[in-house]
């Protein structure tokens, strides 16, 4: 037994230490006392659900998973073989979780209610389970988008218990399978990224805290909508092309999303002649993202400039029109509306 003179050797501290999002949304739950697991399990689920999804995207033409299901869902869209799979698998993996009262698709009408609160429903998701998948034949980025609310066991109609404004949602995130399969979550305290290691098959933590820049001179839209755009917005682009900026647009919203968080820039879809009220839906696209963004300093509003976490939205699937991303990039839109 060395005595407390001799020299003892530095303790090793390791500062990269290997987490994954199982141990890190455990870790997380440890900060609110009392806490249940509950919501672990259901960030486990989607976890779960994104591997699966993620192998699939990854094989389509293999597993002749392309082309459309025949029927056309909720939105009035052509349903693709992988919309159906995707939302089937989402359902089936939270279907299973004790803790969720209602599970709402954009691929399905109506939300369905699984328990009541006196049964255990504790939290409502909302999901799209593959964003962009008009996408999947040219093999570009597509993703899972999810929302996690609180159930409230008063409220007794499926639709009412999830039209909630942003600002109650209780954590937000997406999958994007892109060049690599990223997670990337907020619960409110802090935007962080995951990517799956197929080799163990586990998310694992790759960035905390993310930040936006505050500027940077990129904007992303669909100019080819520019004539349907209000003026406001057709101002905006021309003091833009006048001042330098780079114009980004992949046409899948996480993909055009993950490039605007990590960059930082400006993502819009205006209304057009096509889409009076936006193309993109309030519950479960527009409020995730605009949590994460917020989470990560930036801002989101809508085509009036309202804070887009502040609408209460009336139904389930309506559409809104969204400008985010970079604090001051959302502020040089807004100048101009
Ligand atoms: P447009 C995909 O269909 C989607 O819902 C989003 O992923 C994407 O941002 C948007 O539509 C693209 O729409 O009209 O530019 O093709």
């Amino acid at each position: 037994m060395p005595d407390s003179t001799e020299q003892q050797p530095p303790r090793r501290v390791v500062t990269d230490n290997l987490v994954s999002l199982q141990s890190f949304i455990l870790e997380e739950e440890t900060r609110y006392p009392g806490a249940s697991g509950d919501f672990s399990w259901i960030i486990s689920a989607i976890s779960l659900a994104a591997k699966i999804i993620a192998h699939k995207v990854r094989h389509v033409r293999l597993q002749n998973v392309l082309g459309e299901d025949g029927t056309i869902n909720v939105q009035g869209e052509d349903q693709l073989h992988m919309d159906v799979i995707a939302n089937e698998v989402i359902m089936r993996v939270l279907g299973g979780r004790g803790s969720i009262a209602v599970l709402g698709s954009e691929e399905e009408e109506q939300p369905t209610i699984l328990r009541r609160g006196h049964e255990g429903g504790k939290y409502c998701v909302l999901f799209d389970p593959l964003d962009g998948s008009s996408n999947l034949d040219t093999a570009v980025g597509v993703g899972t988008i999810f929302t996690i609310l609180r159930n409230d066991p008063k409220i007794h109609g499926a639709v009412e218990t999830v039209c909630q404004a942003g600002h109650q949602q209780v954590a937000a995130g997406y999958v994007l399978y892109g060049s690599s399969t990223v997670f990337v979550i907020t619960t409110g305290r802090g935007v962080h990224m995951f990517e799956l290691d197929s080799s163990i098959g586990s998310f694992m933590l790759v960035q905390s805290n993310i930040q936006m820049p505050a500027s940077k001179k990129i904007y992303s839209v669909n100019e080819a909508n520019a004539e349907g755009f209000p003026e406001g917005f057709q101002k905006y682009l021309k003091w833009a092309h006048q001042n330098g900026y780079s114009s980004r647009y992949i046409g899948s919203m996480v993909a055009d999303m993950h490039r605007t968080l990590m960059n930082g820039g400006v993502f819009l879809y205006p209304p057009t002649k096509k889409h009076p009220n936006g193309k993109l839906r309030l519950l479960y696209e527009a409020n995730p993202m605009s949590f994460l963004v917020e989470q990560a300093g930036g801002a989101s509003v809508t085509a009036a400039g309202q804070r887009t976490m502040d609408i209460v939205p009336s139904q389930m699937h309506e559409r809104v029109p969204l400008v985010l991303g970079s604090k001051n990039e959302v502020a040089a839109v807004v100048a101009h509306l």
